[in-house]
């Protein structure tokens, strides 16, 4: 079914869940106990002693307490909340934008759903056990622990040496640099529908020409059956103008002349959005039903052997590594920072993100799409080391859910359906197989991509995607302070890529750690200087791969500085930023600037 986001209608409310929570850990050795005790039956405090704590936030750095930052495990949300009246004859549900990683809820005491993944909305309807005129309580367990069939894995280990540990002591480990905050990081939305409701819409607009806009479209309905009904769809432009229409669950609508959503850089018409309203009509009482409007962009995408295509123009990607990751609130979602950001992104000219390595939130998609930024849409399968079946069902479940999410949006266009997996294993191949032709099963109007670090010799993957994205840092993890090999080596390496396999080359890695305000010259690793140097002779790669119809994208590692877990070689965070985690420019933004400010 659907996961449309909840948006006011003349026939659809909303309300927010988003505010202060109770929120409690549970005890290292007594993990089961809030499930034991019940602690969904009632007021949390009964049970255990509660914090507050905001929603949507990270909960780890909140508090001064080294035992929530660095909690594994289950903990606890709660809080209360009235209904309108009017509510009562509606279909109620309650909508979590993502929870990392796995989640129950229950509403009045009774489990109404609970959800694998951090980073993916779900939804479930919850009118049965609502009260009307009392208040209700709504609880969240919420467990953050990777194992080695989460998406993305990690483990559990136990230490047994007696000498170092106390008996039971465990840690998590996993295979990537980013600290896995957890927590409720995105609005929780109560929302209320007509019993029948649109459920899901699908557009797709594969087929444009200069003067003609074919888009399809088709709509699932959901929840109790009418007996006659209508589908009316129109589309307006953006200025609210009715453009075109048509009827029936599922068609074609033509818009003449149409206005084409483009990328940044490549027209002047930037991120142009067309509505379409789909409106539900009960025949049989011949009453209005549901409402639901739905923004998107009419354009399309082709790739081939030398690129990727919008609207018939080749794309070059200039653009960044990501994280969605603040101060203080870690990866809960941060309309500030998340609005700064698109402007910092703009301030430098680029044209592109990917979201390294998990699904963004909706409301950053949302400017993506507004603001014509191309998305590669990542799934967190982030440094895949085992490929057995039940991790690939995760996988593809991920991937589901991703493509329902974003299927409509204009501004992806690409699945990258992983980071770094040990690709090289004879396993992954016939896995990686599996996930790219089942992203194609879901999704046939988007390339696939997936982000490689093996050596192209040995990487067993690239032959099942569209479009190739590796990671390189040549005069950072290898070769470390030799910059004058740089251009050689990225040469060499695209050139390498491109050769066996004949397809398009993003390097959607490269870039040097510096501590902002740390400077040398002669330049040493760690310094601005250094971070600059190193930008400077990969550009001069970029330059000649571009010429040679190799390369059509690059993306530094990363936007910003951000954090990571504890460790002797990264100085609280990864130090990689081109800005640093307060957003503010290191010399590498400058010079940067310039680069993407000359590239189209
Ligand atoms: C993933 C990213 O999240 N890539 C890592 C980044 C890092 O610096 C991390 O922040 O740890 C780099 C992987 C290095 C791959 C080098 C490939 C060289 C193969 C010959």
């Amino acid at each position: 079914s659907g996961i449309l986001y909840p948006r006011p209608s003349e026939s659809r409310e909303t309300l927010t869940l988003d505010g202060i929570w109770k929120f409690a850990i549970a005890n290292k050795t007594e993990q089961d106990k809030g499930f034991k005790e019940k602690w969904y039956a009632a007021p949390l405090h009964h049970n255990v002693e509660v914090i507050d704590m905001p929603v949507p936030s990270s909960y780890n750095d909140i508090t001064q307490d080294t035992n929530i930052r660095d909690h594994i495990g289950w903990a606890w949300y709660q809080r209360d909340f009235f209904l309108p009246k009017s509510w009562k004859t509606q279909q109620v549900s309650v909508r979590f934008g993502s929870v990392n990683y796995y989640a129950v809820v229950w509403i009045n005491g009774v489990e109404v759903t609970s959800h694998s993944g951090g980073y993916l909305p779900f939804e479930v309807k919850i009118s049965d056990h609502l009260k009307f005129g009392h208040l209700n309580w709504i609880t969240v367990a919420v467990n953050n622990t990777l194992t080695p069939w989460t998406i993305p894995q990690g483990k559990i280990v136990y230490h047994n040496d007696s000498q170092r540990y106390p008996a039971g002591y465990y840690e998590q480990q996993y295979n990537f640099d980013f600290f896995n905050f957890a927590g409720i990081h995105r609005p929780v939305i109560l929302s209320a529908t007509p019993k029948t409701y649109i459920d899901d819409i699908t557009i797709n607009t594969t087929s444009v020409t200069d003067s003609l806009g074919v888009i399809f479209y088709s709509v699932e309905l959901g929840g109790s059956k009418i007996a006659a009904y209508s589908v009316i769809a129109e589309i307006y432009d953006a200025q609210h103008r009715l453009v075109a229409q048509a009827k029936g669950l599922k068609g074609e609508i033509s818009i003449n002349n149409p206005n084409l959503w483009w990328p940044r850089g490549m027209n002047e018409s930037v991120g142009y959005l067309y509505t379409l309203k789909i409106q539900l009509w009960n025949d049989a009482k011949n009453a209005e039903g549901d409402i639901y409007r739905l923004p998107f962009g009419v354009r399309f995408i082709e790739w081939n052997s030398t690129g990727v295509y919008i609207n018939g123009k080749g794309v070059y990607f200039k653009g960044f590594g990501r994280h969605e990751d603040a101060i203080l609130r870690g990866r809960g979602l941060d309309l500030v920072t998340l609005t700064k950001d698109y402007n910092l992104m703009r301030w430098i000219e680029a044209n592109s993100f990917r979201t390294s390595h998990y699904p963004y939130s909706e409301e950053l998609m949302d400017l993506a799409d507004q603001q014509g930024f191309l998305v590669i849409d990542e799934v967190p399968a982030v440094g895949l080391d085992n490929f057995d079946d039940e991790l690939l069902e995760a996988h593809m479940q991920t991937l589901k859910e991703l493509v329902q999410r974003d299927k409509n949006r204009p501004a992806v266009v690409m699945w990258s359906i992983g980071n770094e997996p040990q690709s090289q294993k004879q396993v992954s191949a016939r896995y990686f197989e599996r996930v790219a032709n089942y992203t194609r099963s879901l999704d046939l109007a988007r390339p696939v991509t997936m982000v490689l670090a093996q050596s192209y010799a040995s990487d067993l993957a690239a032959q099942f995607l569209d479009v190739i994205c590796i990671n390189r840092y040549f005069g950072w993890y290898s070769d470390t302070g030799h910059s004058e090999l740089i251009t050689y080596q990225m040469i060499k390496e695209v050139t390498a890529w491109h050769d066996k396999h004949l397809k398009p080359v993003v390097v959607t890695e490269y870039g040097a750690g510096a501590l902002a305000g740390l400077h040398t010259d002669p330049p040493v690793v760690w310094t601005e200087d250094y971070q600059v140097v190193l930008m400077e002779q990969n550009f001069k790669a970029f330059d000649q791969l571009r010429e040679m119809g190799y390369l059509i994208g690059e993306m530094i590692w990363n936007f910003a500085d951000f954090a990571t877990p504890q460790e002797y070689f990264r100085p609280t965070g990864c130090m990689k930023g081109v800005f640093t985690r307060e957003r503010q420019p290191k010399f590498a933004a400058h010079f940067l600037r310039r680069r993407y400010a000359q590239l189209t």
